[in-house]
């Protein structure tokens, strides 16, 4: 037999990660960031296991089987073996419950697990990002009595305890517009609320419960007269009458998660708040699942990079190993430092949500979580096809192979900038966040992470954030100019942030003799911060144009 390439090993996931564990010894306590070792230990074995099994075991999507042998409604669903383990798993190392503990780096902790599970997890965090949301949309709501009848069981830390819990909000009309909902809301002689509708992608339908979107029998148009209704779907072992599963997506990636379309044919449902505003009530939800999002996207990206970085060293092309070949190394360095920002403002949301929820932030840190969530979001999700895709190409014609592993990962990474809001409906939603003083709770943030910092990264960071202050002063009455530049606008925004934490961690790195983040920061800088574009509507109109 002739040549034969070795594979790329994947390095132990928390082992063998500088950034987390940077990370986590400088934000948390010692007491607190040794407690947390022995699970993110485990959760690394997993992963590690899991690519390993991958390698041996032929692809399998979930099924659904909607009737049994004599006829009967069943809508059983089949899962993988990655899912069937995740109720086990993610009860025993708290990975949900973690992040519900009562003290200010809950969050910080909580995502440090989800970024370690997320890929071997075949998106089982979809379903637990939803349950957290919905745990959390729980909490603002007030809700005694759902409160008390759900959150034993989405914060379980025993299996047989454990509910997931679902978002059910995007409908055939209503897509990112939610205000087309044509799901109505009855409410019965005996005062039980009863929905009946089609929902168009929910996603893991397995859940035992799900918060859903509905408009009230009688209740105007538009989405300030939607409500937010949490529903059960099962009774004991059967699936609920009023849910019918009537098939599974077919989907680009994420093929292990059951994704569905679903009926909605009287299910009992109770109100969580007013009968209205039902967008405003999901708010904390879509910020906790965009959170999960960007923690997911950047566990994408060091999947990609540390495949990547391992062939380097392995493969020879033109008599030496690619990790020698100056403009290998220089695009894999690429890669890491774009990595590294983006590693730096997901796990920034993340400690700031656990900061803001449990009252430990300082006055303006709830309106900068409140910007930087939907930035986070909409970045990290681009970058992780970027990402994805560059790594692909890092193996040559192997990376294009499918049971090389890399399809897969480019595939999955595509949903990031998709679910949960689009790029552009996200740079919508940052305009939204930006309203009031919202540039200057970011610049303040930003001058705080930069104090020590190298004065050309502060230099370079400021000037982007002037341009966009510039963007931002466009007047009122020109909305759609302000709108046309919302991507490059937000994009902008995300990058300086991004570059005043890595400032941040090079100077806290560079104190310990590590220069390596101060590397990333300098050739961060290198590829830009300013991504505002010229957005003339004339030139936009007439490339449009026949
Ligand atoms: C592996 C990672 C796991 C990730 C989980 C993936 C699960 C995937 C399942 C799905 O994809 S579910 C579908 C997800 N769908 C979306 O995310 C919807 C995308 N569309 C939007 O986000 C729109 O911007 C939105 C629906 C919110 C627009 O609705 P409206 O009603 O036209 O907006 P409006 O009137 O501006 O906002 C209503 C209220 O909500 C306002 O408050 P007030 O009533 O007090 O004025 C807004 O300020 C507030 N609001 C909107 N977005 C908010 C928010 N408040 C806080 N945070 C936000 N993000």
């Amino acid at each position: 037999m002739g040549f034969l390439q070795d594979a790329p090993q994947l390095p132990h996931p928390w082992r063998s990660d500088r950034l987390l564990h940077a990370l986590l010894d400088r934000a948390l306590p010692a007491s607190r960031r040794a407690a947390l070792d022995a699970d993110l230990d485990a959760l690394g074995d997993y992963a590690l296991m899991a690519w390993q099994r991958a390698g041996v075991t032929t692809r399998r999507k979930p099924v659904l089987t909607q009737w049994d042998a004599w006829g009967r409604r069943v809508d059983r669903i089949e899962l993988t073996a990655a899912w069937q383990e995740g109720p086990q798993l993610t009860t025993r190392h708290a990975v949900l419950a973690s992040g519900h503990e009562n003290h200010e780096h809950a969050r910080l902790e909580e995502f440090a697990r989800v970024y370690l599970y997320h890929v071997a997890s075949e998106f089982y965090t979809c379903p637990l990002a939803m349950t957290d949301g919905a745990t959390t949309a729980l909490k603002a709501s007030g809700n005694r009595a759902l409160i008390e009848r759900a959150l034993p069981h989405f914060l379980s830390r025993d299996a047989a305890t454990f509910w997931l819990s679902g978002q059910w909000m995007t409908e055939t009309h209503g897509g990112s517009d939610v205000g087309h909902t044509e799901t109505v809301a009855r409410q019965g002689a005996d005062g039980q609320w009863r929905l009946h509708g089609r929902k168009w992608f929910s996603s893991a339908v397995v859940g035992e419960a799900a918060l859903a979107l509905a408009r009230p029998e009688g209740a105007g148009a538009g989405s300030g007269a939607l409500a937010l209704f949490y529903v059960e779907t099962m009774d004991g072992a059967q699936r609920k009458p009023g849910l019918l599963i009537d098939r599974l997506k077919d989907k680009l990636g994420t093929q292990e998660l059951p994704t569905a379309e679903i009926h909605l044919d009287g299910l009992p449902a109770w109100p969580l708040g007013e009968l209205a505003n039902g967008v405003r009530q999901v708010a904390p939800m879509l910020n906790v699942t965009r959170t999960w999002n960007a923690v997911c996207a950047i566990a994408s990206m060091a999947r990609a990079i540390a495949l990547a970085r391992d062939y380097a060293a392995r493969r020879q092309a033109f008599g030496r190993p690619l990790i020698e070949q100056p403009l290998h190394a220089q695009t894999l360095a690429d890669m890491q430092a774009e990595f590294e920002g983006a590693f730096a403002l997901a796990f920034e949301v993340a400690q700031l949500l656990g900061r803001v929820e449990h009252g430990a932030a300082a006055p303006h840190e709830a309106q900068l979580l409140r910007l930087l969530t939907p930035l986070a979001k909409l970045w990290t999700g681009k970058l992780a096809v970027r990402i994805c895709s560059e790594a692909m190409e890092c193996f040559g014609g192997a990376g294009y192979i499918e049971d090389t592993g890399l399809p897969q990962l480019l595939r999955d990474a595509q949903v990031y900038a998709i679910w949960e809001g689009t790029t552009n409906v996200l740079s919508l939603d940052a305009l939204r966040a930006l309203a009031g003083d919202g540039l200057g709770g970011l610049r303040s943030a930003v001058a705080g992470w930069l104090q020590g910092a190298d004065p050309h990264a502060a230099f370079a960071i400021d000037a982007a954030l002037d341009a966009a202050a510039g963007h931002l002063d466009t007047p009122s009455t020109d909305r759609a100019t302000l709108e046309a530049g919302a991507r490059g606008l937000a994009l902008t925004l995300a990058r300086s942030a991004a570059a005043a934490l890595l400032a941040r961690q090079a100077a806290w790195a560079q104190a310990r003799g590590d220069n390596r983040p101060a590397a990333a920061l300098r050739r961060f800088l290198g590829h830009g911060l300013l991504r505002l574009a010229d957005t003339g509507a004339d030139d936009t109109h007439l490339l449009l144009g026949e």
